[in-house]
């Protein structure tokens, strides 16, 4: 069984040792140097290149890297009919759910207006309202929306979801689809975006979609930059209906070294390091996948391709 790997921040010899580790048998080859392309049954990528994949005839599986698959489905070349797993492992939700709840606690705390009181020397004895006070919608109800709304929801935050189709959500409150938008955002006063970005979802985060939101809202976006309007980011910003904004993920990585985010005091950037999926955790799951298409199951977490996620 061979397996080729392209993975992203050239960690292709520490995912071997990973696949290694957990799969003896597993024969981890690497995109410059395949070997015979016939040998070639999983394919383990991110960001191959465009109709990359299509070398390989004998390809069962394709396996992202990462959670989002639009690296892939945006390949018009990519092999028909070869199922596309999109990654799910627990380390990776896991740190998801650590950054939603970092960047949440930091503005339901108002941790920057404390920290320029502490840069001019000012006993700023500000009171928050409680976490049950605090309005949180969480835009995506997956996997890692999930593990977000249940960190969150430790603290007692008043929660809700929006997603595609309708989900029980006993936590909190839940919305979805086009008529379901308006209502959640006009109660969010924390957005977290945890979208994958499909043709749907592009540039949702604009304009029209801050103006139903609470004035003096609070913007997190952990999912893709393509989900971004940047100047209506900083249009928002300007005129207060957005107080402020935690951006980990940009329409162009790395962000351009001029670009106004970096220096903007109501914007907070990480980059694209929400969370990362890890070796150990991820080769065991790819690896039990794996051994179920060897015994003639379906793989689980496979991709819609029509829908893009
Ligand atoms: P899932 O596929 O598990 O969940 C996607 C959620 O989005 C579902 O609830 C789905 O609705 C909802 N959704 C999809 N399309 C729409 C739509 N048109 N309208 C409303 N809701 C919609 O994805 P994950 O939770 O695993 O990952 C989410 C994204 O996070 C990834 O695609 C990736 O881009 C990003 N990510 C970013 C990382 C970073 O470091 N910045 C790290 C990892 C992931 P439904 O439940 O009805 O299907
Ligand atoms: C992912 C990512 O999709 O890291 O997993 O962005």
């Amino acid at each position: 069984m061979a397996l080729i790997i392209k993975s992203d921040f050239a960690r292709d010899d520490i995912w071997r040792d990973a696949f290694n580790a957990v799969a003896p048998d597993l024969d981890c080859r690497s995109w410059q140097s395949p070997g015979d392309l016939a040998d070639i049954e999983y394919a383990f990528v991110w960001k191959p290149e465009k109709g990359g994949l299509r070398r390989f005839p004998n390809l069962k599986c394709i396996f992202s890297i990462g959670a989002g698959v639009d690296h892939l489905l945006g390949d018009e070349g990519l092999p028909e009919g070869v199922p596309v797993v999109r990654m799910v492992e627990p380390e990776l939700t896991r740190g998801m759910a650590e950054y939603v709840a970092l960047h949440v606690l930091r503005c339901h705390r108002e941790v920057p207006t404390l920290e320029q009181a502490q840069r001019d020397r000012v006993w700023n004895e500000l009171i928050v309202p409680t976490a049950p006070d605090r309005r949180v919608g969480i835009m995506g109800f997956g996997v890692l929306g999930q593990a977000s709304a249940q960190a969150l929801s430790a603290f007692g935050f008043d929660l809700a979801c929006w997603s595609r189709t309708e989900k029980a959500f006993p936590g909190g409150q839940s919305f979805h689809g086009a008529e379901g938008l308006k209502p959640f955002l006009g109660r969010t006063e924390i957005l977290v975006c945890l979208l994958p970005l499909t043709p749907e979802t592009e540039g949702i985060l604009n304009r029209d979609l801050f103006a139903a939101l609470p004035r003096g809202a609070w913007l997190i976006n952990a999912a893709r930059g393509g989900h971004q309007n940047e100047d209506d980011i900083l249009e928002a910003l300007e005129s207060g209906q957005l107080v402020g904004a935690t951006l980990d993920v940009f329409r162009k990585e790395p962000l351009p070294a001029d670009h106004p985010f970096w220096s903007h005091p109501r914007v907070t950037v990480t980059a694209h390091i929400a969370s990362v999926t890890q070796p150990r955790s991820a080769a065991a799951e790819v690896v039990a996948n794996i051994r179920r298409i060897e015994q003639g199951a379906a793989p689980l977490h496979t991709v819609n391709i029509k829908a893009g996620y």
